[in-house]
């Protein structure tokens, strides 16, 4: 039986056997679409396997910040300039002889909106005060954000320059979900939570398959919660 709600997957990086043990469950649950949130390669098992089985069945979704990486790393490769990015230059390698990924991981949008069910997918998180089509590339990359400046990130708990949460928030930084005004539901990854995260209308669905916990999958407009847990720890947090 096929019903009129949709699944949206979280962070898969890879992690083919999960992803594909996700699909079935989803499938058996009879859902009409299924959606993923991006950040399907790097750091686990399979990168450009989840690709493939990506598009093999159709699944729409939203750019990741490491399918960006990923194919800044190709350009730069394609011309010739290798050291612009610290990226892996294998799995870009890999994709370059790829031409069906490389052109299903490029048609990735930042943002999809869903009008009938009133939900928004993005990777990472939004900006307040700012229409959708405003919206930063860095919508791929929030976590910490500047509420007042626009692309403004930095990462949540400890950031790259080892600033702590609290050290940010002195400077005026937030936790994206606490600040946004988005009237739609907002399902996103990036941000490992240790369960499926609810606030106000946001869901966040990244449980750190890759780090050995489990993938997550919600179904709309139910908000129920599917998982499967991780075989292994792929890699250490
Ligand atoms: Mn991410």
């Amino acid at each position: 039986m096929t019903s009129n709600n949709f699944a949206v997957i979280g962070d898969v990086h890879g992690c083919i056997d999960e992803f594909s043990t996700m699909l079935d469950r989803l499938d058996q649950e009879g859902v009409r679409e299924i959606f993923h949130l991006g950040d399907l390669v790097d750091r686990g098992p399979d990168s450009l396997g989840v690709v493939k089985l990506c598009r093999e069945r159709g699944l729409r979704g939203v750019m990741g910040n490491h399918e960006w990486a990923l194919l800044r790393k190709l350009d730069s490769l394609k011309a010739g300039r290798n050291k612009d990015s610290s990226f892996d230059s294998e799995l870009a390698l890999q994709l370059s002889y790829d031409a069906a990924s490389e052109a299903y991981l490029r048609s990735l949008p930042k943002l999809h909106v869903d009008d009938g069910f009133e939900t928004l997918l993005v990777h990472g998180g939004l900006w307040p005060n700012l229409p959708l089509w405003k919206q930063p590339i860095a919508v791929m990359f929030a976590q910490l954000i500047h509420p007042n400046r626009p692309g403004d990130v930095r990462w949540w708990k400890i950031d790259q320059k080892g600033i702590s949460e609290e050290e940010n928030y002195q400077l005026g930084y937030r936790r994206w979900w606490e600040v946004t005004d988005e009237p739609y539901h907002v399902i996103y990854g990036h941000t490992v939570h240790d369960e499926p995260f609810v606030y106000g209308r946001t869901i966040g669905v990244d449980t750190g398959c890759v780090f050995g916990r489990a993938l997550t999958a919600v179904i709309m407009p139910e908000k129920r919660f599917i998982k499967v847990a991780a075989k292994r720890t792929y890699v250490e947090k």
